[in-house]
């Protein structure tokens, strides 16, 4: 790996792309990986870097319905694994959720690799390798589910999902929780809740909000549920980084 010196001005942001790098050389992220990584950071440069008052929203509402569901599960993909393998763990520890490696290119030793990987941070229940079920509407590899797992969740935390399968899932009558960076792509516009969040901020976030939101009523968590609105939030989204721009742009002429 180069070494990048935590003086350098962008330092975490070369540090996350050198994470999916050394993703893709242990095998766990895909080649495409790479090029989705490369998507985020533009659109992450756009927001400025940091989690934005919408995006904020976006994670209480999702960690509210994490805690009130009744069968969540996370799914980690390639690029999830690279990044936030020990957060996405220690979220299914907190809310006692599985976790289904559930991969977009698939490839049966690219899931085991994952799923060891996490089975070797803690995690307790890892489905993905032994798929028994499809998701309906989708092509054979990329409909895989497990029973247990995805195909039976009430909820099901998806980061970098793509928009296919993530219809698909809402079909199901699933909700779904999504973290994409872009907030007009199909995937950002049909789940049930979009972080348009970097996922290394977005995990962080997500589990402090799980531990302070733990001790809420039900009513409570119930009323964030009904106030959120998932396109409203997603203008806003926008919004911010149109603004975000403006600011920039009115920066060239000092
Ligand atoms: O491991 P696999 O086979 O499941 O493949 C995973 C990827 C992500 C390669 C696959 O699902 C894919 O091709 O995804 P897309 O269609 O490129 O969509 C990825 C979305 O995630 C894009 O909208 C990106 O902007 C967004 N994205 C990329 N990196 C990040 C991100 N969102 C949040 N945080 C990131 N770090």
């Amino acid at each position: 790996m180069s070494e990048v010196p935590p003086s350098h001005p962008r330092y975490a942001s070369l540090r996350t792309r050198e994470k999916v790098v050394e993703g893709v050389e242990r095998g766990i992220t895909g080649l495409n990986g790479l090029i989705a990584q490369g998507r985020g950071e533009a659109l992450d440069y756009l927001i400025g870097e940091r989690t934005t008052a919408a995006a904020e929203e976006a994670e209480r509402a999702a960690a509210a319905i994490l805690l009130l569901a009744e069968r969540p599960v996370l799914s980690v993909n390639g690029n999830a694994a690279a990044l936030v393998p020990e957060e996405m763990v220690n979220l299914a520890n907190k809310i006692n959720a599985p976790l289904e490696v559930n991969i977009f290119y698939r490839t049966e030793e690219r899931v085991k690799k994952i799923a060891d990987l996490l089975r070797g941070l803690g995690a307790e229940r890892v489905y993905g390798e032994e798929p028994d079920s499809l998701i309906p509407g989708l092509d054979h590899a990329r409909a895989k589910a497990a029973r247990g797992g995805i195909f039976d969740a009430d909820v099901v935390f998806v980061p970098l999902e793509d928009g296919d399968r993530c219809e698909a899932l809402v079909r199901m009558g699933k909700r779904v929780i999504t973290v994409d960076l872009n907030p007009l792509s199909r995937t950002a516009r049909t789940s049930t809740v979009t972080i348009a969040d970097n996922v290394v901020r977005a995990l962080p976030n997500l589990i402090s909000l799980v531990d302070e939101m733990a001790g809420l009523e039900e009513a409570e968590l119930r009323s964030i549920i009904e106030g959120y609105e998932n396109r409203a939030v997603l203008r806003r989204s926008v919004e911010e980084m149109i603004s975000h721009l403006a600011d920039q742009f009115s920066a060239l002429d000092e």
